[in-house]
């Protein structure tokens, strides 16, 4: 399997993330991207590469341009402001309030474009960001040249971000940009499957009146998981879209064998729907020892993912997502990967 990798990662370190309320290390560190490429390397998984440039155009086809504009100059109009530490907003639009203007106000504009307080926007978030994005298109591409999976190994995640937003600990949907280039280069139907802990409310909101791309997501339940205001069984899908977004949500410390259950029903609705092309959203934080998450698997029960994955038999682009268990988040990607040998 080729790996896509960039270091442009690095310059995005988050010192710390507001998580319930109090201030706290961050989880979305370097050392994540950095212990998946070591695994990666040691488990001899195949070629590394780095991205190709496809430039803004991929990534504008699913993100807003006025977001794309503000993120790649959030950077210097803070540090213009004075500030040094990691930008955080502190007011949001909530019901009621106007989305159709950008207020001139830079913590203001952060707010309209932030659905939470977990997502720092530090000096390299645009960079890693861009890289992250570019990294699943040059997998595509390694796919589209015949291989039958290539993996996006980028941080920070993507799939919490939606059309105009960033969330947590995602500012670009690089599983979204995979799917949607996919289908601009040929594939006429394309599923998502989300693996991640967390409902990945940007992927779901992208594409939720689209009959062509078909999301599919196992999940904590969003009563008591992040990112709790989206991701329940009754969203369906809408117009057009109707029948191609299914959730799955599962109660925190859920067992393996519930989850494995519930991942042969998506397997299911992907075979159903048919697809030519398979975007998966690979978040590791299921892992029983992660930190900010609660689902039971273990480093097997990651290889037995990758086996049913594999067995889907459809050409597939692999998106690195969350994961927070640092020392053991490289073997649990490797052996996630370890079906497409
Ligand atoms: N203030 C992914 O796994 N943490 N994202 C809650 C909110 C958010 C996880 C903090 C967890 C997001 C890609
Ligand atoms: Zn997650």
């Amino acid at each position: 399997m080729l790996t896509v990798y960039s270091d442009a990662h690095l310059a995005h370190a988050p010192g710390h993330e507001m998580h319930r309320g109090v201030r706290v290390e961050a989880f979305e560190r370097p050392e994540r991207a950095l212990n998946v490429l070591k695994a990666v390397e040691r488990a001899r998984l195949g070629e590394i590469v780095p991205p190709a440039d496809f430039g803004e155009a991929p990534i504008r086809a699913v993100h807003a341009d006025r977001y794309v504009d503000f993120l790649k100059m959030a950077w210097s109009r803070w540090t213009g402001l004075g500030h040094q530490d990691d930008a955080f907003p502190t007011v949001w639009p909530l019901r009621t309030l106007r989305h159709d203007i950008e207020p001139e106000n830079f913590s203001a504009a952060l707010g309209l474009y932030a659905m939470d307080a977990g997502t720092p926007l530090t000096a390299g978030s645009w960079g890693a960001a861009y890289a992250g994005a570019q990294s699943a298109l040059t997998a595509l591409d390694a796919v589209l040249d015949g291989r039958p999976a290539a993996f996006s190994l980028s941080r920070p995640p993507g799939h919490h971000a939606g059309a105009d937003f960033m969330g947590g600990y995602c500012f670009l949907n690089n599983a979204a940009i995979a799917a949607q280039a996919w289908r601009d280069r040929g594939a006429a139907r394309v599923a998502i499957l989300d693996v991640d802990y967390h409902h990945g409310n940007g992927t779901q909101s992208i594409f939720y009146d689209r009959p062509d791309v078909l999301y599919v997501s196992l999940h904590g339940d969003p009563l008591t998981e992040y990112p709790f205001y989206l991701g329940h069984a009754d969203e369906t899908g809408s117009g057009a879209g109707a029948g191609c977004n299914f959730n799955l949500p599962l109660p925190a410390g859920a067992s393996a064998d519930r989850w494995f259950a519930e991942l042969e029903r998506a397997s299911a609705a992907i075979r159903a729907f048919a697809p030519d092309a398979l975007v998966v959203s690979l978040g590791v934080d299921t892992a029983a020892t992660d930190p900010i998450a609660h689902f039971n698997l273990g480093l097997a029960d990651f290889a037995r993912l990758g086996d049913r994955l594999a067995a889907l038999r459809l050409p597939s682009v692999i998106v690195m997502e969350g994961g927070y268990d640092i020392p053991a988040i490289g073997d649990h990607v490797a052996a996630a990967l370890s079906g497409w040998r």
